[in-house]
């Protein structure tokens, strides 16, 4: 059987699996969200990151669906902790071109309907900005139908793409996530840390949140603070870990 096939049956047998990344405030360092990222525990190969088999269902139907099972699961993930006490802001990684078919936002709504007791707020989408968005009306206006159910849009690695400022100032997206090449190494290099200080006063000017992502050191997180970065995610803080230890590492920090 093919390496595709082989995933298309990982996700009926329920193979996969969603790690979170805890996301924290800087000023106060209290948690403010976590970052679902898929795993497959082969039975083989053990745990397998996305970049070792993701990319097989490019542009298949199990790219969707595979979509569709990160959607219901983070949002079970959500229920789950909620239920045990812990209200944890949850963001989901989506290719932009599911976000933006038409009909994306009546999926979204039926998944958040089996989760009533849930607030959308405290959901997510993660899109690269480096997705080259052809028709910019079409986007607006298929992420304007996601936010108005009350879920929050972020772009992912920003910086490393090719948008213009003009596309930014148009997309109705809510937070930018400094793209980690910068944040690694701003404390080396004076154009890094000038993108990552860029991109702050970027998203404040726009009236958007802002996280760096790849915060590893102590140094890091004093330099974040001090360019006025309200929240950061990285290593440093913790790797992403599975879903029953959250509340322990949440304990712990704390
Ligand atoms: O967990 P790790 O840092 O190895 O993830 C690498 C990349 O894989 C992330 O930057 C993210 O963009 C992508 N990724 C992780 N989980 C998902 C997912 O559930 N769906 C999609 N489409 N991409 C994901
Ligand atoms: O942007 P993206 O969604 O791809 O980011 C998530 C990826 O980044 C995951 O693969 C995760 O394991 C990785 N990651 C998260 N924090 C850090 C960090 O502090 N340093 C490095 N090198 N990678 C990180
Ligand atoms: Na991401």
């Amino acid at each position: 059987i093919t390496e595709l096939q082989r995933l298309r049956e990982a996700v009926e047998r329920d193979e996969l699996l969603l790690y979170y990344q805890p996301k924290v405030d800087l000023t106060t360092g209290g948690l403010v969200g976590s970052e679902a990222l898929i795993r497959w525990f082969h039975p083989d190969e053990g745990l397998l990151a996305p970049a070792a088999f993701l990319s097989l269902a490019d542009g298949t139907e199990l790219e969707l669906r595979i979509s569709e099972w990160v959607i219901e699961h983070a949002l079970a993930q959500m229920t789950a902790w909620q239920a045990a006490g812990l209200r944890i802001p949850v963001s989901i990684n989506l290719p932009a071109a599911h976000l933006l078919m038409p009909n994306f936002h009546h999926w979204l709504a039926a998944a958040l309907n089996l989760h009533p007791n849930l607030d959308p707020r405290d959901f997510q989408i993660e899109i690269l900005e480096s997705t080259a968005i052809a028709d910019m009306d079409a986007a607006v206006s298929s992420l304007r139908h996601v936010k108005d159910l009350g879920v929050s849009i972020a772009l992912d690695d920003f910086g490393t793409g090719f948008s213009s400022l003009a596309y930014f100032r148009r997309l109705p997206v809510d937070t930018l996530k400094i793209d980690r090449s910068f944040v690694n190494e701003m404390l080396e290099d004076p154009h890094a840390l000038g993108v990552v200080q860029y991109v702050i006063r970027l998203a404040k000017t726009f009236d958007r949140d802002v996280i760096a992502e790849g915060l590893e050191t102590d140094d890091d997180w004093v330099a974040l603070r001090q360019l006025d970065c309200d929240q950061a995610q990285g290593y440093g803080i913790a790797r992403p870990m599975p879903p029953h230890e959250l509340p322990s590492w949440l304990e712990d920090w704390n």
